[in-house]
C-alpha cells in the first residue's frame, strides 16, 4: 500500500477546524486532527507546504519510520505547530492502519483495558451559587466528574466562565479579547466554592479545578493545602510549567492531586515532572504532542512513576482528535480521565462520528480505524474565520498567562 495523496482542509462550523486526509492506492482514507487554537493557518501551511510532498509514494503503514521521519528529519523539532502537524500524520496513518486491517484503532494498541472511558464535563458560572445549579445540570446528563469554575468578585471577567453553558469555546472571532487577573482575589475565593460543591453534592462526585497557569508555585501550594479537605479530583496548571521544577515547591506543601500539561508538546516537556513523580496526571494530548505514536510512548513512561493520563479534550480539538483520545484512553492501563467538553451539533454533522457518550463514560465505538469522518461538501461551505483566544492583564495592565 502506498500514500496516493493528501489534503488539508479548513473549516468553521462555529469554530477552526483543521483535519489532514491521507489516501491510499488502495482506496483507503484516513484522518487526523491539526487544529490549533488561535494559530490554526500555521500548522495547515506546514502540512501543505512543507510535509505532504514527503508523504506522497510512502508505505502509510510504517507509521514509526514516518514519525521519525517527520520528527528527526525535520532538524527543527518540538514546538506546537510542528507537533501539531506530526500527530495529524501520525492519527490519519493509524486510522488508514485500523481500516486496512478492519479492527478498531484501540486493538492496535494493546485492546481494551476497560469497559468505559471516564470523563468530566465543564461546570462553570458567574458566581458560586449559579456554579453550583450548573454542577448540578451535569450530574444530571449523568456525568461523574465534573469540573467547576467560578468568576471571582471583582474581576470583570475569569478564564472558565462563558455565555454558553453546555458548548463552552474560549476563542472569540475577531482579535484577542482581555481578561483581568487578581490571584489575591482567586485565592481567596475559590475555597469557597469548593466548600458549598461539597456541602451540596457530598463526598461521592469527583470535583475538578483549572487554575490556568495563573499562580505561582508557593501560592499554588497555598491553593492547593486549603483545597484538601474538599478532596479534588486533581488541581490543574496550577502555575505554568516551562520550569518543570517548579513543581517540587507545589508537592512538598500539599496532598492536592496535581495535572499539568494541556500545552506540552513532546516528552521533553514532562520528563521531569513524570521521573520525580511531581504530578499525578498528565494533560497531554494526541493532537498537539505528536500523536498516538508519541503519546503512548509518554503514557509507558508516566506509567512506571504512577502518574495516569489526563488528556485535554477542550471543543478546540475536533472530534478526530477526540476519537483517537478514545482509542488511546481505553488501551492505556494508566489511563485517569478525559477531558469532555461537547461539541455543538454544527461540528458533529461536520465530522459524524461513532463514540458515544453514557453514564458518565464515553466509548470509542466498534468501527474500523477511529470511527470518525469528515463532510468535505458540508465543510466547504463554512470557511475559515479569525478568531482567538483572549489574553489576560492583571488589574494593573501587567501582561499575565492565559
Ligand atoms: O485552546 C485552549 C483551550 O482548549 C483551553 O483553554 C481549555 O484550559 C482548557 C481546558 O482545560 O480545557
Ligand atoms: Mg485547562
Amino acid at each position: 500500500m502506498k500514500i496516493r495523496d493528501a489534503k488539508v482542509f479548513v473549516c468553521c462550523p462555529g469554530r477552526n477546524f483543521v483535519t489532514l486526509k491521507i489516501w491510499t492506492d488502495q482506496g483507503i482514507y484516513g484522518l487526523g486532527d491539526a487544529t490549533l487554537n488561535g494559530r490554526e493557518l500555521a500548522v495547515a501551511s506546514y502540512l501543505s507546504d512543507h510535509v505532504i510532498p514527503c508523504l506522497i509514494g510512502r508505505d502509510p503503514s510504517q507509521t514509526e519510520d514516518i514519525w521519525q521521519y517527520l520528527y528527526r528529519g525535520a532538524y527543527w523539532r518540538r514546538g506546537p505547530v510542528t507537533m501539531s502537524a506530526i500527530a495529524a500524520v501520525d492519527m490519519a496513518l493509524w486510522d488508514i492502519k485500523g481500516k486496512a486491517l478492519n479492527t478498531p484503532v484501540y486493538n492496535l494498541l494493546g485492546g481494551k483495558s476497560r469497559t468505559g472511558v471516564l470523563v468530566y464535563g465543564h461546570a462553570n458560572g458567574q458566581d458560586i451559587e449559579q456554579t453550583v445549579d450548573e454542577v448540578a445540570k451535569y450530574k444530571e446528563m449523568g456525568y461523574l466528574a465534573i469540573r467547576a469554575q467560578t468568576g471571582i468578585p471583582g474581576l470583570p471577567s475569569t478564564y472558565g466562565v462563558a455565555g454558553d453553558k453546555l458548548f463552552y469555546e474560549p476563542a472569540e472571532k475577531g482579535l484577542p479579547p482581555e481578561n483581568s487577573w487578581s490571584t489575591e482575589k482567586y485565592l481567596l475565593h475559590v475555597p469557597k466554592l469548593f466548600e458549598a460543591l461539597r456541602l451540596k453534592f457530598g463526598d461521592d462526585l469527583h470535583l475538578l479545578h483549572d487554575v490556568h497557569h495563573r499562580l505561582i508555585p508557593i501560592e499554588a501550594a497555598r491553593l492547593g493545602k486549603s483545597l484538601e479537605p474538599h478532596h479534588l479530583f486533581w488541581l490543574e496548571d496550577a502555575v505554568t510549567a516551562e520550569l518543570q521544577e517548579g513543581f517540587r515547591i507545589i508537592r512538598k506543601h500539599t496532598t492536592t492531586p496535581l495535572a499539568v500539561g494541556e500545552v506540552f508538546n513532546a516528552v521533553w516537556d514532562a520528563h521531569i515532572l513524570i521521573t520525580e513523580q511531581l504530578i499525578d496526571y498528565l494533560r497531554m494530548t494526541v493532537v498537539h504532542s505528536g500523536g498516538l505514536t508519541h503519546l503512548k510512548k509518554i503514557a509507558a513512561l508516566a506509567e512506571i512513576y504512577h502518574v495516569r493520563t489526563g488528556s485535554h479534550g477542550a471543543t478546540d480539538l475536533s472530534p478526530v482528535a477526540m476519537a483517537a483520545a478514545l482509542h488511546f484512553d481505553i488501551s492505556v492501563n494508566n489511563f485517569g480521565i478525559q477531558e469532555y467538553m461537547r461539541h455543538t451539533k454544527e461540528t458533529d454533522e461536520v465530522f459524524p462520528h461513532a463514540y458515544s457518550f453514557a453514564n458518565g463514560y464515553l466509548h470509542p465505538g466498534d468501527s474500523p480505524g477511529l470511527g470518525v469522518d469528515y463532510d468535505e461538501v458540508l465543510g466547504a461551505k463554512l470557511p475559515y474565520e479569525r478568531a482567538y483566544l483572549p489574553v489576560n492583564r492583571k488589574l494593573d495592565g501587567t501582561m499575565f498567562n492565559w
